[in-house]
Protein backbone atom coordinates (compact mmCIF):
# COMPACT_ATOMS: atom_id res chain seq x y z
CA UNK A 1 0.00 0.00 0.00
CA UNK A 2 1.53 3.40 -1.27
CA UNK A 3 0.02 6.98 -1.27
CA UNK A 4 0.99 9.18 -3.39
CA UNK A 5 0.31 12.94 -2.84
CA UNK A 6 0.30 16.00 -5.13
CA UNK A 7 0.71 19.27 -3.08
CA UNK A 8 -0.22 22.13 -5.21
CA UNK A 9 -2.41 19.72 -7.59
CA UNK A 10 -4.81 22.45 -9.23
CA UNK A 11 -1.50 24.65 -10.68
CA UNK A 12 -0.02 24.79 -14.09
CA UNK A 13 2.96 21.79 -12.77
CA UNK A 14 -0.29 19.98 -10.83
CA UNK A 15 -2.18 19.49 -13.64
CA UNK A 16 0.20 17.99 -15.71
CA UNK A 17 1.57 15.70 -12.85
CA UNK A 18 -2.17 14.09 -12.93
CA UNK A 19 -1.84 14.00 -16.66
CA UNK A 20 1.58 11.96 -16.54
CA UNK A 21 0.05 9.64 -13.92
CA UNK A 22 -3.36 9.16 -16.52
CA UNK A 23 -1.12 8.24 -18.98
CA UNK A 24 1.04 5.24 -17.19
CA UNK A 25 0.38 2.35 -17.77
CA UNK A 26 0.15 1.23 -14.69
CA UNK A 27 1.44 3.01 -10.99
CA UNK A 28 2.42 1.93 -8.17
CA UNK A 29 -0.20 4.02 -5.43
CA UNK A 30 -3.16 2.33 -4.04
CA UNK A 31 -3.68 6.11 -3.28
CA UNK A 32 -3.26 9.29 -4.55
CA UNK A 33 -4.12 12.45 -2.72
CA UNK A 34 -4.42 15.73 -3.92
CA UNK A 35 -3.76 18.81 -1.96
CA UNK A 36 -3.81 22.41 -2.35
CA UNK A 37 -4.94 25.91 -0.84
CA UNK A 38 -7.66 26.27 1.35
CA UNK A 39 -9.33 28.34 -1.69
CA UNK A 40 -9.15 24.90 -3.97
CA UNK A 41 -10.42 22.15 -1.02
CA UNK A 42 -13.52 20.81 -2.61
CA UNK A 43 -12.72 20.75 -6.13
CA UNK A 44 -13.30 17.58 -7.84
CA UNK A 45 -10.01 16.31 -10.21
CA UNK A 46 -10.55 13.11 -12.28
CA UNK A 47 -6.87 10.73 -11.79
CA UNK A 48 -7.14 7.61 -13.73
CA UNK A 49 -11.18 7.74 -14.05
CA UNK A 50 -11.72 8.44 -10.45
CA UNK A 51 -12.94 11.43 -9.03
CA UNK A 52 -10.94 12.67 -6.24
CA UNK A 53 -11.83 15.59 -3.82
CA UNK A 54 -9.04 18.20 -3.08
CA UNK A 55 -7.87 18.27 0.44
CA UNK A 56 -6.61 21.51 1.90
CA UNK A 57 -3.51 21.78 2.74
CA UNK A 58 -2.62 21.03 6.88
CA UNK A 59 -0.83 18.41 8.65
CA UNK A 60 -3.82 15.90 8.78
CA UNK A 61 -3.73 15.69 5.00
CA UNK A 62 -0.20 14.38 5.11
CA UNK A 63 -1.13 11.36 7.16
CA UNK A 64 -0.96 8.23 5.79
CA UNK A 65 1.10 9.87 3.09
CA UNK A 66 4.52 7.48 1.65
CA UNK A 67 4.94 10.07 -0.77
CA UNK A 68 4.16 14.22 -1.28
CA UNK A 69 5.13 15.75 -4.49
CA UNK A 70 5.34 19.11 -4.32
CA UNK A 71 4.80 22.23 -6.58
CA UNK A 72 4.23 24.93 -4.71
CA UNK A 73 5.92 28.56 -4.07
CA UNK A 74 9.18 28.83 -2.60
CA UNK A 75 8.19 29.98 0.73
CA UNK A 76 5.17 27.43 1.00
CA UNK A 77 7.11 24.15 0.36
CA UNK A 78 9.93 25.82 2.58
CA UNK A 79 7.30 25.65 5.57
CA UNK A 80 5.20 22.63 4.73
CA UNK A 81 7.33 19.87 2.88
CA UNK A 82 9.06 19.42 6.77
CA UNK A 83 5.28 18.87 8.06
CA UNK A 84 4.77 15.99 5.40
CA UNK A 85 8.37 14.41 6.30
CA UNK A 86 7.56 15.19 10.12
CA UNK A 87 4.07 12.99 9.48
CA UNK A 88 5.95 9.43 7.76
CA UNK A 89 6.43 11.05 3.68
CA UNK A 90 9.43 11.61 1.48
CA UNK A 91 9.14 15.04 0.40
CA UNK A 92 9.90 15.55 -3.63
CA UNK A 93 9.73 19.30 -3.48
CA UNK A 94 10.03 21.41 -6.80
CA UNK A 95 10.91 24.71 -5.44
CA UNK A 96 13.95 26.38 -4.86
CA UNK A 97 13.33 26.10 -1.05
CA UNK A 98 16.15 23.28 -0.62
CA UNK A 99 17.67 23.07 -3.72
CA UNK A 100 21.57 23.90 -2.86
CA UNK A 101 21.17 22.61 0.71
CA UNK A 102 23.85 19.90 0.86
CA UNK A 103 21.23 17.97 3.22
CA UNK A 104 18.88 17.86 0.33
CA UNK A 105 19.85 15.61 -2.66
CA UNK A 106 18.76 17.59 -6.17
CA UNK A 107 17.61 14.90 -8.53
CA UNK A 108 17.62 13.75 -12.09
CA UNK A 109 16.86 10.51 -12.09
CA UNK A 110 19.05 9.78 -15.66
CA UNK A 111 22.34 11.42 -14.14
CA UNK A 112 22.01 10.84 -10.29
CA UNK A 113 19.54 8.47 -9.32
CA UNK A 114 20.93 6.93 -6.35
CA UNK A 115 21.09 10.45 -4.81
CA UNK A 116 17.37 10.14 -4.45
CA UNK A 117 18.06 7.52 -2.02
CA UNK A 118 20.32 9.87 0.67
CA UNK A 119 18.13 12.07 2.36
CA UNK A 120 19.16 12.94 5.70
CA UNK A 121 16.26 15.81 5.92
CA UNK A 122 13.76 13.34 4.10
CA UNK A 123 13.39 15.89 1.16
CA UNK A 124 14.79 15.60 -2.21
CA UNK A 125 14.99 18.85 -4.36
CA UNK A 126 13.71 18.85 -8.37
CA UNK A 127 15.90 21.38 -10.63
CA UNK A 128 15.06 24.25 -12.21
CA UNK A 129 12.82 23.67 -16.07
CA UNK A 130 16.12 25.99 -17.34
CA UNK A 131 18.80 23.66 -15.70
CA UNK A 132 16.64 19.99 -16.40
CA UNK A 133 16.40 21.02 -19.99
CA UNK A 134 19.70 20.44 -20.72
CA UNK A 135 20.81 18.16 -18.01
CA UNK A 136 19.77 14.46 -19.66
CA UNK A 137 22.27 15.51 -22.51
CA UNK A 138 24.99 16.84 -20.77
CA UNK A 139 24.59 14.43 -18.10
CA UNK A 140 25.39 11.49 -20.98
CA UNK A 141 27.87 13.48 -22.81
CA UNK A 142 29.64 13.88 -19.05
CA UNK A 143 29.77 10.03 -18.75
CA UNK A 144 31.20 9.93 -21.91
CA UNK A 145 33.64 12.80 -22.39
CA UNK A 146 34.27 14.78 -18.94
CA UNK A 147 32.39 18.09 -18.95
CA UNK A 148 34.89 20.91 -17.85
CA UNK A 149 33.06 24.08 -18.94
CA UNK A 150 29.83 25.25 -19.99
CA UNK A 151 28.67 28.46 -21.65
CA UNK A 152 24.96 28.45 -22.13
CA UNK A 153 22.23 30.97 -24.13
CA UNK A 154 18.68 30.34 -22.99
CA UNK A 155 15.50 30.68 -24.65
CA UNK A 156 12.55 30.73 -21.64
CA UNK A 157 9.17 29.89 -22.22
CA UNK A 158 6.67 32.26 -21.00
CA UNK A 159 4.96 29.25 -18.81
CA UNK A 160 8.16 29.41 -16.74
CA UNK A 161 6.38 32.03 -14.77
CA UNK A 162 3.70 30.42 -14.59
CA UNK A 163 0.05 30.97 -15.75
CA UNK A 164 0.23 34.11 -14.89
CA UNK A 165 3.04 34.76 -17.68
CA UNK A 166 1.26 32.14 -20.32
CA UNK A 167 -2.05 34.40 -20.27
CA UNK A 168 -0.06 37.70 -20.37
CA UNK A 169 1.90 36.66 -23.64
CA UNK A 170 -1.07 35.35 -24.79
CA UNK A 171 -2.76 38.76 -24.33
CA UNK A 172 0.04 40.91 -25.23
CA UNK A 173 0.13 38.56 -28.90
CA UNK A 174 -3.57 39.55 -29.14
CA UNK A 175 -2.82 43.25 -28.69
CA UNK A 176 -0.24 43.01 -31.10
CA UNK A 177 -2.31 41.00 -33.78
CA UNK A 178 -2.99 42.28 -37.32
CA UNK A 179 -1.88 45.96 -36.06
CA UNK A 180 1.47 45.74 -38.54
CA UNK A 181 3.64 46.82 -35.27
CA UNK A 182 7.05 46.05 -34.95
CA UNK A 183 8.64 48.18 -37.62
CA UNK A 184 9.06 51.40 -35.15
CA UNK A 185 10.34 52.17 -31.95
CA UNK A 186 7.61 51.78 -29.02
CA UNK A 187 5.11 50.97 -31.59
CA UNK A 188 4.22 47.10 -29.78
CA UNK A 189 4.45 48.90 -26.20
CA UNK A 190 1.78 51.10 -27.48
CA UNK A 191 -0.44 48.46 -28.80
CA UNK A 192 -0.02 46.92 -25.51
CA UNK A 193 -0.88 49.65 -23.78
CA UNK A 194 -3.87 50.59 -25.64
CA UNK A 195 -5.25 47.09 -25.25
CA UNK A 196 -5.29 48.21 -21.42
CA UNK A 197 -2.85 45.48 -20.04
CA UNK A 198 -1.10 46.42 -17.18
CA UNK A 199 1.88 48.24 -16.75
CA UNK A 200 3.54 45.60 -14.91
CA UNK A 201 4.88 42.26 -16.49
CA UNK A 202 6.01 39.35 -15.25
CA UNK A 203 8.53 39.93 -17.94
CA UNK A 204 9.76 43.45 -17.11
CA UNK A 205 9.36 44.24 -20.54
CA UNK A 206 7.16 43.29 -23.88
CA UNK A 207 7.29 39.61 -24.65
CA UNK A 208 5.30 39.72 -27.57
CA UNK A 209 7.30 40.10 -30.88
CA UNK A 210 10.53 40.62 -28.71
CA UNK A 211 13.11 38.68 -26.35
CA UNK A 212 13.86 40.30 -22.85
CA UNK A 213 17.33 39.23 -21.51
CA UNK A 214 16.51 38.62 -18.05
CA UNK A 215 14.69 36.42 -16.12
CA UNK A 216 14.13 35.81 -12.41
CA UNK A 217 15.32 38.21 -10.17
CA UNK A 218 18.44 40.50 -9.81
CA UNK A 219 21.34 39.00 -7.98
CA UNK A 220 24.72 40.42 -7.44
CA UNK A 221 27.05 41.46 -9.89
CA UNK A 222 24.09 41.55 -12.25
CA UNK A 223 23.46 38.30 -12.65
CA UNK A 224 19.93 36.96 -12.68
CA UNK A 225 18.59 33.97 -10.02
CA UNK A 226 17.90 31.84 -13.39
CA UNK A 227 21.42 32.57 -14.29
CA UNK A 228 22.71 31.76 -10.93
CA UNK A 229 20.45 28.39 -10.81
CA UNK A 230 21.87 27.20 -13.95
CA UNK A 231 25.21 27.20 -12.59
CA UNK A 232 24.74 26.02 -8.96
CA UNK A 233 22.32 23.15 -9.90
CA UNK A 234 24.79 22.05 -12.84
CA UNK A 235 27.62 21.63 -10.91
CA UNK A 236 25.65 20.20 -7.86
CA UNK A 237 23.60 17.24 -10.20
CA UNK A 238 26.93 16.64 -11.97
CA UNK A 239 29.07 16.25 -8.88
CA UNK A 240 31.61 19.06 -10.51
CA UNK A 241 31.62 21.62 -7.85
CA UNK A 242 34.22 23.64 -9.88
CA UNK A 243 32.99 23.74 -13.04
CA UNK A 244 32.78 27.01 -14.57
CA UNK A 245 29.73 27.65 -15.87
CA UNK A 246 28.74 31.38 -17.37
CA UNK A 247 24.76 31.56 -18.43
CA UNK A 248 22.77 34.27 -20.11
CA UNK A 249 19.29 33.49 -19.69
CA UNK A 250 16.99 35.11 -21.89
CA UNK A 251 12.99 35.12 -22.53
CA UNK A 252 11.12 34.45 -25.57
CA UNK A 253 7.63 34.53 -27.02
CA UNK A 254 7.27 30.87 -26.84
CA UNK A 255 4.04 29.74 -24.65
CA UNK A 256 5.64 26.52 -23.10
CA UNK A 257 8.43 24.39 -23.88
CA UNK A 258 12.45 26.12 -22.80
CA UNK A 259 15.61 25.80 -25.53
CA UNK A 260 19.41 26.17 -24.62
CA UNK A 261 22.13 26.61 -27.05
CA UNK A 262 25.32 24.67 -25.39
CA UNK A 263 28.96 25.94 -25.98
CA UNK A 264 30.44 22.84 -23.85
CA UNK A 265 33.96 21.58 -23.46
CA UNK A 266 34.92 18.03 -22.46
CA UNK A 267 38.50 16.60 -21.13
CA UNK A 268 38.70 14.45 -23.79
CA UNK A 269 38.51 14.51 -27.79
CA UNK A 270 35.18 14.43 -28.65
CA UNK A 271 33.16 15.02 -32.20
CA UNK A 272 29.68 15.12 -33.90
CA UNK A 273 29.55 11.26 -34.62
CA UNK A 274 31.20 10.64 -30.76
CA UNK A 275 27.90 12.92 -29.26
CA UNK A 276 25.42 11.45 -31.92
CA UNK A 277 25.98 7.97 -30.63
CA UNK A 278 25.76 9.25 -26.93
CA UNK A 279 22.73 10.60 -27.86
CA UNK A 280 21.17 7.80 -29.74
CA UNK A 281 21.84 5.87 -26.65
CA UNK A 282 20.11 7.77 -23.97
CA UNK A 283 16.25 6.98 -24.14
CA UNK A 284 15.23 10.10 -23.12
CA UNK A 285 16.85 12.22 -25.83
CA UNK A 286 15.95 12.02 -29.38
CA UNK A 287 18.11 13.18 -31.45
CA UNK A 288 16.61 15.58 -34.82
CA UNK A 289 20.07 16.68 -36.18
CA UNK A 290 20.05 17.13 -39.89
CA UNK A 291 20.77 20.06 -40.78
CA UNK A 292 21.10 19.38 -44.65
CA UNK A 293 16.90 18.58 -44.60
CA UNK A 294 16.65 21.36 -42.23
CA UNK A 295 15.48 19.35 -39.44
CA UNK A 296 16.39 20.06 -35.70
CA UNK A 297 14.41 20.61 -32.65
CA UNK A 298 12.27 23.92 -32.13
CA UNK A 299 9.51 24.18 -28.76
CA UNK A 300 6.79 24.16 -30.83
CA UNK A 301 7.37 20.58 -32.22
CA UNK A 302 8.45 19.90 -28.58
CA UNK A 303 5.52 20.54 -26.27
CA UNK A 304 3.54 17.64 -24.87
CA UNK A 305 6.85 16.15 -25.21
CA UNK A 306 8.49 13.83 -22.78
CA UNK A 307 12.14 13.72 -24.06
CA UNK A 308 15.23 16.48 -24.46
CA UNK A 309 15.37 16.82 -28.02
CA UNK A 310 18.76 17.62 -28.84
CA UNK A 311 20.05 18.74 -32.62
CA UNK A 312 22.84 21.40 -34.31
CA UNK A 313 25.32 19.51 -33.01
CA UNK A 314 28.61 20.92 -33.89
CA UNK A 315 32.49 20.65 -33.32
CA UNK A 316 33.60 24.20 -32.01
CA UNK A 317 36.22 25.49 -35.05
CA UNK A 318 37.96 27.55 -32.31
CA UNK A 319 37.76 25.67 -29.17
CA UNK A 320 39.37 21.91 -28.52
CA UNK A 321 37.37 19.21 -26.92
CA UNK A 322 34.26 21.58 -27.38
CA UNK A 323 30.55 21.07 -29.21
CA UNK A 324 28.34 23.79 -29.89
CA UNK A 325 24.48 22.11 -29.45
CA UNK A 326 21.16 23.07 -29.35
CA UNK A 327 18.82 21.67 -26.62
CA UNK A 328 14.10 22.03 -26.29
CA UNK A 329 13.03 20.59 -23.64
CA UNK A 330 8.80 20.89 -22.07
CA UNK A 331 9.49 22.78 -18.45
CA UNK A 332 6.48 21.95 -17.22
CA UNK A 333 7.11 18.42 -18.51
CA UNK A 334 10.84 17.22 -17.75
CA UNK A 335 11.49 20.80 -16.67
CA UNK A 336 8.63 20.10 -13.98
CA UNK A 337 6.21 17.52 -13.17
CA UNK A 338 7.71 14.13 -15.32
CA UNK A 339 11.29 14.86 -13.43
CA UNK A 340 9.30 15.39 -10.16
CA UNK A 341 7.32 12.13 -11.38
CA UNK A 342 10.28 9.93 -12.08
CA UNK A 343 12.41 11.16 -8.56
CA UNK A 344 8.56 9.49 -6.94
CA UNK A 345 8.82 6.30 -9.00
CA UNK A 346 12.86 5.57 -8.38
CA UNK A 347 11.89 6.17 -4.65
CA UNK A 348 9.46 3.61 -4.51
CA UNK A 349 11.16 1.01 -6.38
CA UNK A 350 13.76 1.08 -3.64
C1 LIG B 1 11.35 30.22 -15.49
N1 LIG B 1 12.90 28.54 -14.79
O1 LIG B 1 11.41 29.81 -16.64
C2 LIG B 1 11.81 29.37 -14.35
C3 LIG B 1 10.67 28.61 -13.80
N2 LIG B 1 11.02 27.79 -12.71
O2 LIG B 1 10.90 31.31 -15.18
Amino acid sequence: MTTLAIVGATGAVGSVMIDIIDARESVPWSEIRLIASPRSAGRRLRVRGEEIEVVALSPEAFDGVDIAMFDVPDAVSAEWAPVAVSRGAIAVDNSGAFRMDPEVPLVVPEVNAEQAHTRPKGIVSNPNCTTLSMMAALGALHRAFGLRELVVASYQAASGAGQEGIDRLQAEISAVAGKGVGHRRGDVAEAIAAAGLPVDSPFNAPLAMNVVPFAGSLRDGGWTSEELKVRNESRKILGLPDLRVSATCVRVPVVTTHSIAVHATFANDVDVAGAHQVFAAQPSIVLVDDPESKRFPTPIDVVGEDPTYVGRVRQALDFPNTLDFFVCGDNLRKGAALNTYEIAEELVRA
